[in-house]
């Protein structure tokens, strides 16, 4: 009986904790040459990315390819980072030295909301190759995901 209780308080922690928190991960990008690594990656709400090995780089939210309203980021030029990203979406960043060298990244926070303005806008832009593999990369996850 005392353990059925306590199955039960488990249950019930499980429907009432959302599970960004009991779960929340933190997720390491680093960079290679002029790229970042991994370019693409897919996250659940709550979750942080780390940027090492920025000597020489920045990570900066480019806001116009990213969720609406999304909470902008710009890390100092050679200086690791971290963000926690709550809101989901794609959010496409670059790294400001060599953003003209197609220097950018995506990262895919649970559902990627906003892929229809990343597929009407992101095809004439210095960072087309980017929102390419994002979109790519968030129609195989949902794929996966059903
Ligand atoms: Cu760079």
């Amino acid at each position: 009986m005392y353990s059925q209780i306590r199955n039960i308080q488990w249950i019930v922690l499980f429907l009432v904790c959302p599970y960004t928190i009991a779960w929340a991960e933190t997720v390491n990008i680093t960079v290679s040459g002029i790229s970042f690594e991994p370019k693409v990656i897919a996250i659940q709400p709550g979750d942080t990315v780390s940027w090492t090995g920025m000597t020489g780089h920045s990570t900066t939210l480019v806001s116009k390819l990213s969720p609406n309203g999304a909470l902008e980021w710009d890390s100092r030029i050679g200086s690791d980072f971290e963000n926690t990203f709550n809101e989901e979406g794609v959010y496409i960043y670059k790294c400001k030295p060599h953003s003209n060298l197609g220097m950018a990244g995506a990262i895919i926070v649970g559902n990627p909301t906003n892929i229809d303005m990343l597929r009407e806008h992101g095809q004439n832009h210095n960072f087309k190759e980017i929102i390419n593999q994002a979109i790519e990369y968030a129609e195989k996850y949902q794929d996966s995901d059903l």
